[in-house]
């Protein structure tokens, strides 16, 4: 057995001298002590050895695993010199050469069009509010006058985090922006809780949705809260605020509209429609009946201006919640939200 392993050892060194290229290296590591070397099945083997010959053949065996690795480890690094000082010959400095070209990286649409979106809310007089993507269900519900087994709250199927002795109020990742209502409110409020100052901010942010994915729905998107509160705020201008929004993004002639919906946190609420220029209007895979559903929208209902802090006798407001993905891909006319997050450069080189 001592035998055979010098012979391993002898054999290899031997073979290792005529290495001269990185495939014949390779070459050598599999044929010497890759899974199937000799020297590896006599490791294999090992159980058959008697009591008194396993200390000795063992401590060889380790001895030639450790010496054919140090040599493969040093002539490596001899052929990684030698290919480095061939290279540095090799190089000539060529100055009418052009230039290489340095890759750029681009943006994500859905992060252009985010942009694009602050920039014009900002021109409306809208500021950027960030708030939390893990909430509690008081939250992301309760406080938005979902009560705890609201029927309401199956339009919105829940990714829980963690529900173990929380009773009602588990930890949910967000359904939707509007939790962001309650904390914007509460954080402006208490500036002056007697006259609360009036808000104007918009709150992008993921959410993520337990959904069943489509050509528009997915389980993870942007959404884009906006909240206006103050004396005198109405419906027009809620109507006002999205119509323009809408103009600015897709141009005068753009058509909108609105349809009466539900939400238990507005009231009046609606849903805000564009007409879909993916099909013209005809109606397709993503819009369905040739209107794109951008976003929900209404009055805030008094039990939530009340629980953000503002008096609902003086104050009224209103919200919206836009898919920043679903106003992308009418910019880009992209088809199938699927695309966002597939990360395919040949999508993503695109924009
Ligand atoms: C809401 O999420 C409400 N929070 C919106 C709201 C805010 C209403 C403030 C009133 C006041 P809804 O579930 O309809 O509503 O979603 C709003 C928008 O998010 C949709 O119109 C759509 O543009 C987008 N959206 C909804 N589900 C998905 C999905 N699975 N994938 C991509 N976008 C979606």
């Amino acid at each position: 057995m001592l035998e055979k392993l010098n012979e391993i050892e002898r054999l290899g060194l031997d073979a290792l001298e005529a290495v001269r290229d990185e495939a014949a290296l390779e070459a050598w590591r599999v044929a010497h002590l890759g899974r199937s070397s000799a020297l590896m099945q006599l490791f294999n083997g090992f159980g058959q050895l008697t009591k008194e010959e396993r200390p000795m053949v063992g401590q060889r065996a380790n001895e030639v695993k450790k010496v054919l690795e140090a040599a493969f480890g040093a002539r490596s690094e001899e052929m990684r010199q030698a290919a480095l000082k061939r290279s540095i010959e090799q190089e000539r400095l060529d100055v009418t050469l052009p230039g290489r070209r340095v890759p750029l990286g681009r943006l994500h649409p859905d992060t252009q069009i985010l942009r694009e979106l602050y920039r014009i809310f900002g021109e409306m007089g809208f500021q950027v509010y960030r708030s939390r993507e893990v909430e509690s269900d008081e939250y992301n519900f309760q406080l938005l006058n979902f009560p705890v087994g609201h029927p309401a709250r199956d339009m919105q199927d829940t990714y829980f985090v963690e529900s173990e002795g929380r009773g009602d109020n588990p930890i949910v990742l967000r359904t939707h922006t509007s939790p962001g209502q309650i904390h914007a409110m509460r954080e402006v409020a208490a500036l002056n809780p007697h006259n609360p100052p009036p808000v104007r901010i918009v709150l992008p942010g993921m959410v993520y949705r337990y959904e069943q994915v489509d050509a528009r729905h997915e389980t993870q998107f942007d959404q884009i809260e906006g909240l206006a509160v103050g004396l005198g705020i109405t419906f027009s201008n809620l109507k006002g605020t999205l119509a323009d929004l809408a103009r600015r993004l897709f141009g005068q002639n753009v058509r909108t509209r609105f349809r009466a919906s539900f939400f238990p946190f507005t009231e009046p609420s609606a849903e805000f429609d564009i007409e879909c220029f993916l099909c013209g209007g005809k109606g397709c895979t993503v819009c369905g009946g040739g209107w794109l559903e951008i976003g929900g929208c209404g009055m805030v209902h008094p039990v939530v201006l009340r629980n953000g802090g503002y008096d609902p006798e003086r104050y009224t407001g209103f919200a919206f919640g836009l898919g920043s993905q679903r106003i992308a891909m009418l910019r880009y006319r992209i088809n199938d939200i699927r695309y966002f997050w597939e990360n395919d450069l040949r999508f993503l080189e695109q924009f």
